[in-house]
């Protein structure tokens, strides 16, 4: 897959995507992320890539130009393609839309920042808002970050065979039971025994009726479905 990021902050996503898994899965060409400075599309003198809003109010909006020209430079015509704007007024972002997006050849994601973006660059070169939770952030760029990790984990190969990204949590409909590892007793408290007795039927019963627990304890609504 590849992903292409607009972003006026490219500095910001760098680290993150260098690290890991996802730092691996892009060496190894699972995953091609490409990262473009909006403000090297700005036809300002100044490079500006934000203005006063019409109509007044606080803060800056996000020049619709710079964003359509780096969004036309960097998208041709490929059929399988969603261009997604993080924002929080978007489609909020579940494991089932990660599957959703884990399926396209190419993610675009603008990232805003100040009070957001003109409303034309969004009509234009936008398929679809998509928000990480109801929060607000200083800006897209996390929530870019967010949306990569966790398309990326379900791509072929990116996840070690050890390692599945059949997850116990969302696919079961139920949180994870509690894990443990050496040693067999930490600060007074053990493992509990039924790990340790090499019964795989037990063990696997026993977690279950953890995860069970846990998830009627925390997640109620997750057993209603
Ligand atoms: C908040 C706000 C409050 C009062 C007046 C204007 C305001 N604008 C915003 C706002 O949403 N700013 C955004 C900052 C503009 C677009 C980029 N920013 C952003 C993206 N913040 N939070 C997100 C985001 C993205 C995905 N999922 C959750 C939050």
């Amino acid at each position: 897959m590849k992903i292409k990021v607009l972003t006026i902050f490219p500095e910001m996503l760098r680290p993150v995507l260098s690290q890991s898994i996802l730092g691996r899965a892009i060496d190894a060409g699972q995953i091609e992320v490409e990262l473009i400075d909006i403000r090297s599309y700005s036809l300002n003198k100044h490079k500006n890539t934000d203005d006063y809003p019409f109509g007044g109010g606080a803060g800056m909006v996000m020049l619709a130009q710079p964003i359509v020209d780096a969004m036309e430079a960097n998208t041709g015509e490929i059929a399988n393609r969603r261009r997604i704007y993080l924002s929080p007024r978007g489609r909020t972002l579940n494991q089932r839309v990660v599957e959703e997006l884990a399926e396209y050849d190419e993610l675009v994601l603008l990232c805003g920042h100040y009070e957001g973006v003109d409303q034309r660059a969004i009509d234009l070169v936008i398929d679809e808002e998509l928000s990480i939770g109801d929060y607000v952030l200083t800006g897209g760029e996390l929530g870019a970050l967010v949306v990569i990790d966790a398309v990326a984990r379900l791509l072929p190969g990116v996840l070690g065979s050890d390692q599945s990204s059949v997850d116990e949590s969302f696919s079961s409909g139920m949180l994870e039971y509690p894990h443990y590892t050496r040693p067999r007793e930490y600060r007074a408290l053990s493992v509990p025994e039924v790990l340790l007795n090499g019964n795989h039927a037990e063990i696997d019963k026993w977690r279950h009726e953890q995860a069970l627990l846990i998830t009627r304890e925390r997640r109620p609504d997750l057993l209603d479905k």
